[in-house]
C-alpha cells in the first residue's frame, strides 16, 4: 500500500511526478472543498509535502491525526507551525545546503546591481538616454563595509563571495562566532550605521519579524543600501518604501517581499531599487536538487530510516 500524502501547493513538476508515483497524493489546491477532502482522507494521510511558501498550519496538521512527517521544499520553514509539529511529534524536513550557493550568488548579484546601477544602466542604454549623456556615477563595492545580518550557512557563503570582492565584512546575529574574524555587532542599528551595504540572510519568523525597522533604515541612510534575500517579513516594508521614495535610503535589492507576489508599486519607478521575484534558489540544478532531497527525506522515513535533513 502506498502511503497517503497531502500536497499543500504546486511543487516542482519533477517532484510532483515522483510523489504521484510513490504515494497516494491529495493536491489541496485542486479540490473545491479542502475541508471535505481532509475529513474523508485525513485519517489515512501520513505525510505533508509543502514548500517554504505554502507552509503547513496547525489546523492542517490537526486534520491529519496520523501525520508523521512534513517534507518542505525550501530551507525556510517559517510558514510551517514548527511548535505545533513538535507538540504533535511530527518530523519536519527542509532542504538546506543544496540551495546555499544560489541564494548567496543572488545576494551578491543584487549587491553589485544596486551599488553599480547595473539594471539602471541597462535601461539607460535601451531607452536611448545614453545619447543625451552618461549615467550618474555609482558606488565602489570593494572599498565598502558590507554588513551581513545572519551568519548561518547562507550568510557565510555570502561573506566568502564578498571577501573575494575585496570588501570589508561585519555581521549581526543572536551570537558571535569564534571561527570567523569579522567584527560582530550585537545591535543591528549600530551595524547599519557603520556599514555601506546591509545584506539580510536571517530566517523568517516571529523572532525576526520587522527586524529592519525605520531606525535601522535611517541608520543605513541615504548613502546606504539594503539587500534582502531572506524573507520579506524581516523588513517593515512600508517604512522601507517611504525611505526609498523620500531618498532617506540610498538603494535596495529585494528578492523577497511581505505579501508575495504583490510588490509595492511605489518601488517600480525607482532607479536605485532592483527587484527580483523570489528567485534565490530558482535554478534548474538547485530546484532539482531540492526536489530530490524532499523525495529522499520522505523515502527514508517510510523505509524506517531517519530523514536526511530534519529541521529539528
Ligand atoms: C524556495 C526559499 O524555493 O528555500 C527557501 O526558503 O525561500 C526558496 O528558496 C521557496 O521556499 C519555494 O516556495
Amino acid at each position: 500500500m502506498k502511503p497517503e500524502l497531502v500536497v499543500v501547493g504546486p511543487l516542482l513538476p519533477a517532484l510532483m511526478e515522483t510523489l504521484d508515483r510513490d504515494y497516494v497524493t491529495h493536491r489541496l489546491w485542486e479540490v473545491p472543498d479542502r475541508d471535505a477532502l481532509l475529513a474523508e482522507v485525513g485519517p489515512r494521510v501520513r505525510a505533508i509535502a509543502t514548500s517554504g511558501h505554502h507552509g503547513a498550519t496547525a489546523a492542517l496538521m490537526d486534520a491529519l491525526p496520523n501525520l508523521e512527517i512534513i517534507g518542505c521544499f525550501g530551507v525556510g520553514v517559517d510558514a510551517i507551525d514548527i511548535g505545533h509539529a513538535k507538540a504533535r511529534g511530527v518530523i519536519v524536513t527542509n532542504t538546506p545546503d543544496v540551495l546555499t550557493d544560489d541564494v548567496a550568488d543572488l545576494a551578491v548579484g543584487l549587491l553589485l546591481a544596486v551599488a553599480r546601477g547595473i539594471v539602471a544602466g541597462d535601461r539607460h542604454v535601451r531607452s536611448g538616454k545614453w545619447l543625451q549623456g552618461p549615467m550618474p556615477l555609482m558606488r565602489k563595492v570593494s572599498s565598502g563595509l558590507v554588513g551581513i545580518a545572519g551568519l548561518g550557512r547562507i550568510g557565510r557563503a555570502i561573506a566568502k563571495r564578498v571577501d573575494a570582492l575585496g570588501a570589508r565584512i561585519a555581521y549581526y546575529g543572536r551570537r558571535s562566532y569564534a571561527d570567523v574574524d569579522y567584527p560582530f555587532y550585537g545591535d543591528l542599528v549600530s551595524l547599519a550605521r557603520d556599514c555601506d551595504y546591509l545584506i539580510l540572510a536571517t530566517p523568517g519568523g516571529a523572532d525576526t519579524h520587522h527586524m529592519v525597522d525605520r531606525a535601522v533604515i535611517d541608520a543605513l541612510g541615504p548613502a546606504g543600501a539594503l539587500i534582502n534575500i531572506g524573507r520579506g517579513s524581516l523588513v517593515d516594508e512600508a517604512a522601507l518604501v517611504d525611505a526609498l521614495v523620500a531618498g532617506r535610503l540610498g538603494g535596495a535589492g529585494l528578492d523577497v517581499f511581505e505579501d508575495e507576489p504583490r510588490v509595492p508599486q511605489a518601488l517600480f519607478a525607482l532607479d536605485n531599487v532592483v527587484l527580483q521575484p523570489h528567485v534565490g534558489s530558482a535554478t534548474v540544478e538547485t530546484r532539482q536538487a531540492m526536489g530530490d532531497l524532499v523525495a529522499a527525506n520522505l523515502r527514508a522515513h517510510f523505509a524506517g530510516r531517519p530523514p536526511i535533513t530534519p529541521f529539528f
